[in-house]
């Protein structure tokens, strides 16, 4: 072991912000990570999720040795036996009817051996990617307008505009430092204005001049009206237009005149608001719109991105400093992937899968035996082919589309049914490993080492800094291993991520002279030890060009045959007819602190402790009509599936819609995995799923009863009709309910499994309200502790989650538990809100009503929101609640 603290510098494995860590292994083995402050994307700050790195890497769950159908084996027989079931399908049946699915989640080395093996020697595009749910619209979108999947700005852009436009974007909660950046870029100028465009009313919208809470999947009217305000008022760059475009007019024509009143009619906007933006845009050229899934995820999302960059192309804000299109991406990444071609439609290095002059280029460069030739299934419509029997052999890597994608209920039936199914994960407790023949342990974050491309265009290494546990391999290992058995030796003879590297530099390079934007020559005989020390660079980086910041098509310079940009004539789809059985919208998407399935985000109390349990967010009328109350269950139905989630009544959301995260899988919750409900229907270009609109019907779940615990054990949850279970320091929490009366004592003995055997017992029992309260004790210490009632439990939660081990040795003391609350004497902290300092709503709203009304006041006083800054725009929202009420109470006492 080693005896001295060495740091690596490594970039964070979540958002697609990509920033810098360093991450400290100290002596004896723990870690510690914080901000790196030379790395260009986030300068040292980190957000909640990524300060809480080091809390995640525990060995618990993890997946540390292949198994074959359960059981473990040895690499050896697992590689020889994906190798003879892929071999023997694409003998019987063709090269098409294996496929990979991978995930912007690895690296891009192993996204590079990933397709070069399926698309050169395989010799199918059947490998498509998570990334087709998160970023294949800005893809397609990218790719009609510019001829390339160019994102052409920087995150410098967002601090330099003067109106940033933030659309289809929780940028407070998916990408927090980037929010911060633009947090800090207000402070220091306070002429920069933000404009926010979403359904609901977000975190992130604490920082908007103006919300748009536009009706769902009708930004399409809205962007049209804004390409019409500009040209009817004088704001379009004729020069810009002739000169680097076609097609303005037909796009125009598209749009129609700008009918502010028909554009409210179909948004849902009032007039007013929609005239503020359209002048406040139209007046501002440093202009950047940042875009989203709220865009991306849509059956509309390719028009939804063409309607925002025709904006920007007619307007000439494109590549210039604070001006641009950006979308945003949501892995560490999805850029990587896009790079090496990872989506089914696509070759590699940005080269077109269509063009036959890539194929050969890329078939000469590989020395490959073929080269697939037409564009293969996309995810949709993979999984659509493995429930149909087209797919004999299925390799899913880094993703769990069982609970991510649409549909997910129909996903799992195809997957019962697919012959062969191999899961290379890190984790042996995600849902999706249930249905793997062959399992393979990925290297984890900190294990393995290689480059991700962040959503500037930004490649960053992540190194490694852990010994690999158990057998745990990286992927690319796997993929190589598995293709030279399959006889392809040579082309798969890597030693180590720098080789493949050099080898996806050399490619991006070959035969390029300018014609495609990505490049990135300058590395393609980089060395082992300049690949050690690689710094973040931003792409392009052509061979004998200096590095440095980059931006495209201030100049033009598309990626079309002309070199000129193409505007795309795109109209607004017609309001969605629905049946009367589902009349709500679902919206989904993310929490503050989790991250898509939770894998590794569900392991630590610090990220749960923020929102411990899916949860519907229905608005006041609608909870009206139906009959649901606040924190009661609810059961979102659709013709696909269902979920039981807790009811949180709110106006943020419009009246009907419905919002649901996407994070809760059978891992942590009875019934949460909401892309059960989700349709699988997608869009005609990107194919990407409108994860973002499904109708849906509503109803209250028949409890009859109602439970929460914090158990020192895992509880045994069979037979459970409702649960949600969380890990609080020193075991887990508890939220749970039952349709039929239950004897709660029963009850409570068999969710702890015997280990109570022995225990003392409090108890508090109130027949005519349905309440009884029980704590369990040994050795004069807590060990659970579980609250019934007939209506939602009332207890304080941040309270009871700290109650496990607990000593008390008076039977006076031990009933203080039963309260449910924290004694008078003792403050309840309330909600909890910033994760670092757990600081709750109770206290800020206590230190805002005692005069703190800053943040900056509030970090002076509790240092809540001073750490990694996640919670600073909730800190904002309780700010206002408390001069609400102050303004209140000065009106009440005027008008007394
Ligand atoms: N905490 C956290 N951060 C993450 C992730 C995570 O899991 N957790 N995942 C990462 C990934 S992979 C991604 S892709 C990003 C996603 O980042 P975001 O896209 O910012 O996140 P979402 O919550 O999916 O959706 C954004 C917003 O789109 C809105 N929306 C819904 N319908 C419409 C519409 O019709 N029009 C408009 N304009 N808006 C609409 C939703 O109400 C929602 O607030 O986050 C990344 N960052
Ligand atoms: N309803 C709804 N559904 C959505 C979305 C939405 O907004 N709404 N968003 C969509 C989007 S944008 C995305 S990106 C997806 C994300 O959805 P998924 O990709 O399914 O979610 P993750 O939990 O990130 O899955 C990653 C898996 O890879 C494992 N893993 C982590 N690191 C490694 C590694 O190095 N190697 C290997 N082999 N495995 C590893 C993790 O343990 C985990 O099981 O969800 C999509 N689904
Ligand atoms: S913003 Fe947070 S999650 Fe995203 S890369 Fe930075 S630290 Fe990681
Ligand atoms: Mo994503």
């Amino acid at each position: 072991m080693n005896a001295e603290a060495t740091t690596v510098r490594t970039t964070c494995p979540y958002c697609g912000v990509g920033c810098g860590v360093l991450a400290t292994r100290q002596p004896y083995g723990s870690v510690t990570v914080k901000g790196d402050p030379e790395h260009p994307a986030n300068f040292g700050r980190l957000c909640s999720k990524g300060s809480a790195l080091a809390e995640t890497l525990s060995l618990d769950d993890r997946l540390l040795y292949p198994e074959i159908n359960g059981t473990r084996a040895s690499w050896d027989d697992a590689l020889d036996l994906v190798a003879a079931r892929f071999s023997a399908a694409i003998a019987e049946h063709g090269p098409d009817s294996v496929a990979f699915y991978v995930s912007g989640q690895i690296l891009t080395e192993d996204y590079y051996v990933a397709n070069k093996l399926m698309k050169g020697f395989i010799g199918s595009a059947n490998i498509d990617t998570n990334s087709r749910l998160c970023m294949a619209s800005s893809v397609a979108g990218h790719r009609r307008a510019f001829g390339s999947d160019t994102v052409p700005g920087t995150y410098e852009d967002l601090e330099q505009a003067d109106l940033v436009v933030l659309t289809g974007s929780n940028l407070a909660w998916c990408h927090p430092v980037l929010f911060q950046r633009l947090e800090a870029a207000k402070a220091a100028n306070p002429a920069l204005r933000i404009v926010t465009i979403d359904p609901r009313r977000t975190a992130t919208c604490a920082l908007a001049d103006l919300h748009l809470g536009l009706a769902p999947d009708t930004d399409v009217a809205l962007f049209n009206g804004l390409l019409s305000y500009v040209s009817e008022n004088g704001y379009l760059d004729e020069a810009y237009i002739s000169r680097h475009t076609s097609g303005f007019g037909e796009a125009l024509g598209a749009a129609g005149a700008c009918d502010i009143s028909r554009i409210a009619d179909e948004t849902g906007l009032s007039r007013q608001d929609i005239a503020r933006f359209y002048d406040l845009a139209a007046r501002t050229e440093k202009m950047v719109t940042v875009y989203s899934q709220g865009v991306n995820q849509s059956v509309v999302g390719t028009d939804k991105v063409n309607a925002i960059l025709n904006v920007h192309l007619a307007t000439g804000r494109i590549g210039r400093a604070g001006m641009g299109p950006f979308s945003v991406t949501g892995q560490p990444n999805a850029m990587g992937g896009r790079e090496v071609g990872g989506l089914a439609n696509m070759l590699a290095a940005h080269m077109a899968l269509e063009n036959p002059d890539h194929r050969s280029l890329v078939q000469s460069f590989w020395q490959s035996p073929v080269i697939a030739e037409r564009a293969g299934l996309k995810a949709v419509e993979m999984f659509r082919a493995v429930r149909e029997g087209k797919i004999k052999a299925l390799w899913i890597m880094a993703t769990n589309p069982v609970d991510s994608l649409p549909d997910a209920d129909g996903v799992a039936e195809a997957l019962k049914l697919c012959p062969f199914v191999v899961v290379s994960d890190v984790t042996c407790a995600a849902d999706t490993l249930e249905f793997a023949h062959v399992a393979l342990p990925g290297a984890a974050w900190g294990e393995k080492d290689g480059t991700v491309t962040n959503s500037e265009r930004r490649i960053s290494r992540q190194r490694r800094f852990l010994d690999l546990p158990g057998e745990a391999r990286p992927d690319w290992w796997a993929l190589s291993e598995v293709a030279r058995r399959m006889g392809h030796r040579e082309a798969f003879a890597y030693d180590g991520p720098a080789g493949i590297f050099r080898e996806h530099a050399e490619l991006s390079a070959a035969g390029n002279n300018g014609t495609r934007d990505f490049d990135i020559g300058a590395m393609a005989d980089i060395d082992e030890e300049a690949f050690e020390e690689l710094a973040p660079f931003q792409w392009p980086a052509r061979s004998g060009e200096a590095l440095g910041e980059s931006r495209f098509f201030a100049r033009g310079g598309f990626y079309t045959s002309d070199r000129k940009a193409r505007f795309v004539a795109v109209t607004p789809i017609a309001p969605r007819k629905r049946e009367r059985k589902y009349p709500l919208v679902l919206n989904t998407g993310r929490i503050r602190d989790q991250w898509h399935t939770m894998t590794r985000t569900g392991k630590t109390a610090r990220l749960t402790s923020h929102i411990a349990e899916p949860f519907a967010e229905i608005h006041p009328e609608d909870a009206l009509a139906l009959g649901i109350s606040d924190a009661s269950l609810v059961e979102v139905r659709s013709p696909y599936g269902a979920v039981t989630v807790r009811a949180q009544i709110s106006g943020r959301g419009r009246k009907g819609t419905v919002f649901v995260p996407m994070h809760w899988t059978d891992q942590f919750a009875s019934r949460g995995r909401v892309d059960a409900v989700v349709a699988p229907a997608t869009d005609p270009h990107s194919g990407q799923p409108g994860s973002k609109f499904t109708p849906v019907s509503l109803k209250a779940f028949p409890a009859h009863w109602y439970g929460f615990a914090v158990l020192d054990q895992k509880p045994h949850l069979r037979g459970i009709d409702y649960w949600a279970i969380a890990p609080v320091s020193g075991g887990h929490r508890l939220e749970f309910a039952g349709v039929e009366a239950a004897d709660f004592m029963d009850l409570a003995v068999r969710l702890a499994g015997g280990t109570l055997a022995g225990a003392e017992i409090t108890s508090f029992q109130d027949e005519a309200s349905g309440t009884c309260r029980m704590a369990f004790w040994q050795d004069g210490t807590l060990r659970t502790a579980f609250f019934f009632a007939r209506e939602p439990v009332e207890v304080s939660r941040a309270w009871a989650c700290g109650l496990l081990g607990l000593e008390a040795e008076t039977p006076a003391s031990r009933l203080r538990v039963l309260a449910g609350r924290p004694a008078a004497d003792m403050p309840d902290n309330g909600a909890l809100v910033c994760a670092c300092y757990q600081i709750g709503a109770n206290q800020i709203l206590t230190a805002a009503r005692g005069g703190a009304c800053t943040t900056t006041a509030i970090g002076e006083v509790l240092k809540a929101g001073t750490n990694c800054g996640s919670c600073r725009s909730e800190i904002r929202s309780l700010i206002e609640t408390v001069l609400n009420e102050e303004k209140r109470d000065d009106g009440i006492a005027k008008a007394g």
